[in-house]
């Protein structure tokens, strides 16, 4: 199955039930709408972006005259479309080296993240070196390893329960070192409480601006989108921590809505930068707005 296969089957659910607004669709009329918002708030796109885009629909119907079931399906794929249009598609990693921080709460998929982006820069011929800040769990460097090798990357670990930034100020003088082009750093999802995570983050991110002042920097929060609307409050938490550029948005092959990915970019104005939809190197994909719009609506 080709990626777009795979996201397509992941979103079939929510496809026949936003299609079914339009296949019992007899008019442009009060009681089509309320469907339709019901329908696109049940697929996690909330209940202010959907508020907002009926409003929009509805405007557009009466100025253009839509009328037909199709010219409707037509201006809602359009108007998702232009609201996820945040204008940071693609990493930005120009400077030698760069760095991709990558954070998110336990198990949403942030090793998995890191080993497919790893494989994808290795085969763009970019020497990559991981670094293990995730020290919480040995179990997590050696995850971490095991990706390193399948990828051709560098790794630095330290021991279990050491302190996750010094990791990344080794990373760094090694990638300094070796000449690397790009740092990815794995983080801990969870430590003995929440406050500790988000300091422990914070700090990783200050060794970062101090050890690195000018390099191109990108942090990536992981989302999994079986989550829902949980994805909102977590991303608000970690930009507060970190500061964030973008967000992963993971397991979209297995039982998730979608709708998050359209709720984030218009509450947050955070751009979806990647989509995982399964365990391999090639199941992650750099973002489309519209072609994500067009898998859930087709
Ligand atoms: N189906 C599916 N599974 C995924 C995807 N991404 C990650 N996983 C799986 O989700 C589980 C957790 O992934 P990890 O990469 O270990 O998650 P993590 O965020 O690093 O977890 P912690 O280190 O515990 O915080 C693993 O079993 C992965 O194989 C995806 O896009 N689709
Ligand atoms: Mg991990």
């Amino acid at each position: 199955m080709s990626f777009f296969e795979k996201l397509k089957a992941g979103l079939k659910k929510t496809r026949a039930q936003l299609g079914g607004a339009f296949a019992s669709f007899t008019g442009a009329n009060d009681e089509f709408y309320e469907e339709l918002e019901e329908l696109m708030i049940m697929a996690d796109i909330g209940v202010e972006t959907s508020e907002d885009v009926i409003e929009e629909l509805r405007a557009r119907a009466r100025e253009q005259g839509l009328r037909g079931g199709e010219e409707i399906r037509a201006a809602v794929v359009d108007i998702l479309a232009q609201k996820m249009e945040t204008g940071g598609a693609g990493l930005k990693l120009g400077t030698k080296p760069s760095v991709i921080l990558v954070i998110g709460v336990n198990g949403v998929g942030k090793t998995t993240t890191i080993g497919k982006l790893a494989v994808q820069l290795r085969q763009q011929g970019k020497k990559v070196l991981l670094s293990a800040a995730d020290t919480f769990r040995a179990a997590a460097a050696d995850q971490l390893a095991i990706w390193a090798q399948r990828a051709g990357a560098d790794i630095v670990r330290h021991e279990e329960n050491s302190d996750p930034a010094s990791v990344v100020f080794d990373s760094i003088t090694a990638a300094r070192a070796r000449g690397t082009d790009v740092i990815i750093v794995d983080t801990a999802g969870r430590l003995h409480n929440k406050s500790n995570l988000m300091n422990e983050l914070n700090k990783i991110s200050r060794v970062i601006d101090r050890e690195l002042p000018d390099a191109d920097r990108e942090t990536l929060l992981v989302l999994d989108a079986t989550t829902g609307q949980n994805g909102l409050i977590q991303a608000k938490q970690f930009r507060e921590a970190a500061g964030l550029t973008g967000i992963v948005l993971t397991k979209l092959d297995g039982t998730a809505k979608g709708g998050i990915a359209v709720a984030i970019a218009d509450q947050l104005k955070l751009p979806v930068k990647y989509v995982g939809v399964g365990e391999q190197a090639d199941d992650l994909m750099e973002f489309n707005g519209r072609q994500f719009v067009e898998a859930l609506f087709e």
